[in-house]
C-alpha cells in the first residue's frame, strides 16, 4: 500500500486559517471548515486531522498523526518529544509576565514570594527556576488575565499578541519569558516513504515562503 501522510491541524481557532492557506497556497486541496475531523486530499497523498491545539502533539508522538501544526508555546509546554521541522512564521506572540498596573516592578526577583496565575506551568516554572525565583504558580485554564483583580494572584503569564487584553485588564507587561510562532512538527521516527513525503511538502513549504520574501 502506498504512504498517506496524517497531518494534524487545528480544528478552529488562531492557527487555523494560515494553516489551511499554507496548504493551498502549497497546491494541496482538501475540504476544510465543513465540520468534518477528517479530510483526504484530492491531489497529494495526506489526510487532514481537525482537532484542537493541546492535543496535537500528543497524536504527533502517538504516531496517530505524522506532522501537525501547532504554536511553539504549546509544543514546548506540553513537552512531547516530538522533532520541530520547520517554522511557519504565522501566529506570533509572546509569553509574557504581567502584574497590575500600579504595582513597582524592580526585576525579575520582585516576583519572589507571589502568586502567579498562568496556563504555561512547565514554561514558566523553568524560566523561574532559571532566574533563582521561588515563586507560588498558581495553573489555570483560560481568563487568566482577570486572576490578579479578582485576588488570585498577584502576577499574571499569558500569551501577548497586541497587548490589548492586559492592557484592558488593568494590567503591565513586565518581562517576556518566551517568544512563539507556528511551527510545523514531526514524529520522532518517520518511515522512508513517509520522509520522502515530508522531504517533497517541505521543498513546497519553503517555496511559499521565498516567494513572500
Ligand atoms: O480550541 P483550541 O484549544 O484549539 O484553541 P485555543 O483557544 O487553545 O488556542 P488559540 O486558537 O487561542 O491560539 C492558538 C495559538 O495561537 C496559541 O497557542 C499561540 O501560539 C498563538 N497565538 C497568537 C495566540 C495569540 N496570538 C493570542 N493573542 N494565542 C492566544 N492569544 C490570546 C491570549 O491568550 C490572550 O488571552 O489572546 C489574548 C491576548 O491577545 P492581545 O492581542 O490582546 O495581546
Ligand atoms: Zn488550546
Amino acid at each position: 500500500m502506498s504512504s498517506v501522510l496524517r497531518i494534524a491541524l487545528q480544528k478552529s481557532g488562531r492557527l487555523s486559517e494560515d494553516s489551511y492557506q499554507l496548504f493551498k497556497e502549497c497546491g494541496i486541496r482538501f475540504d476544510y471548515g465543513t465540520g468534518k475531523l477528517k479530510s483526504v486530499s484530492s491531489n497529494f497523498p495526506a489526510e487532514f486531522l481537525f482537532l484542537r491545539d493541546d492535543d496535537i502533539p500528543g497524536y504527533v508522538e502517538d504516531g496517530v498523526a505524522d506532522l501537525g501544526i501547532v504554536g511553539e508555546n504549546v509544543a514546548v509546554e506540553t513537552g512531547r518529544p516530538v522533532q520541530t521541522i520547520h517554522k511557519l512564521g504565522f501566529s506570533k506572540c509572546r509569553l509574557s509576565i504581567a502584574i497590575s498596573r500600579g504595582s513597582d516592578w524592580t526585576g525579575i526577583e520582585s516576583l519572589n514570594g507571589k502568586n502567579i496565575a498562568t496556563s504555561y506551568p512547565n514554561l514558566l516554572g523553568n524560566y523561574l527556576a532559571g532566574q533563582g525565583v521561588k515563586a507560588e504558580i498558581h495553573e489555570i485554564s483560560g481568563s487568566v488575565e482577570i486572576a490578579p483583580s479578582i485576588g488570585l494572584a498577584e502576577a499574571v503569564c499569558d500569551i501577548v499578541s497586541s497587548g490589548s487584553t492586559l492592557l484592558s485588564n488593568g494590567l503591565k507587561e513586565v518581562e517576556t519569558i518566551f517568544r512563539s510562532e507556528a511551527i510545523l512538527i514531526a514524529r520522532a521516527e518517520l518511515d522512508e516513504d513517509k520522509q520522502a513525503l515530508v522531504d517533497k511538502l517541505l521543498f513546497r513549504i519553503k517555496a511559499v515562503q521565498a516567494a513572500k520574501n
